[in-house]
């Protein structure tokens, strides 16, 4: 059995070979839920990922974050360029999503569940559990100059890039 992508924005099938789109909803943002093929025997789980494979991108950070106090919201920002797949490995947590006309709400809540974010989406995490591990996985390295902190400056950014392709 292989992995699958769920609703939201893109849904598609990840496994072997790269990550093809099976469905596309009503939702503006790219934005795709995987769900990580298990390999699971009488000894437990094991889930891998692989650049270009369940991961749509290749690989060149990971990090994570824990001991996330409570009441606590991160994020506040979007990224010009890079692409990043978020998996709560431990705990749960939840992901405000924002492209500037359209927000929407992940859970993160299992360690099979990949959540992919292109650029221009504004991001706040927030409902750690006390056992959040959030781990993600990026396109590039750490870049501050690729972030977007302000939301007034994000959605100049979103509406000036809507009006090019819409040729204004
Ligand atoms: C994102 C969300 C989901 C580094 O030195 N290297 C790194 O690779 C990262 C990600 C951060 N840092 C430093 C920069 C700050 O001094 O770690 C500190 C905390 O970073 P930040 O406040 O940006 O963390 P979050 O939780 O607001 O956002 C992070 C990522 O930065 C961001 O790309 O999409 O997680």
């Amino acid at each position: 059995m292989i992995g699958k992508i769920h609703p939201i924005g893109l849904y598609g099938c990840c496994g072997s070979g790269p990550i093809q789109p099976i469905r596309r909803m009503e939702v503006k943002m790219d934005i795709r839920i995987y769900d990580f093929e298990e390999h699971g025997d009488e000894r437990g789980i094991l889930i891998s990922l692989e650049q270009m494979k369940n991961i749509p991108f290749e690989i060149q950070r990971c990090y994570y974050m824990y001991n996330t106090q409570p009441g606590v919201r991160r994020g506040f920002h979007a990224h010009k360029s890079l692409e990043q797949i978020l998996v709560c490995v431990s705990g749960s947590c939840k992901i405000l999503l924002d492209d500037g006309e359209t927000k929407e709400t992940v859970v993160l809540d299992r360690p099979n569940k990949g959540l992919y974010l292109s650029h221009y989406i504004w991001r706040e995490m927030f409902d750690f559990s006390d056992d959040a591990v959030l781990m993600v996985l990026a396109s590039k390295l750490y870049d501050e100059s690729d972030y977007i902190r302000s939301y007034d400056e994000f959605l100049q950014f979103v509406q000036q890039q809507r009006g090019e392709e819409n040729g204004q």
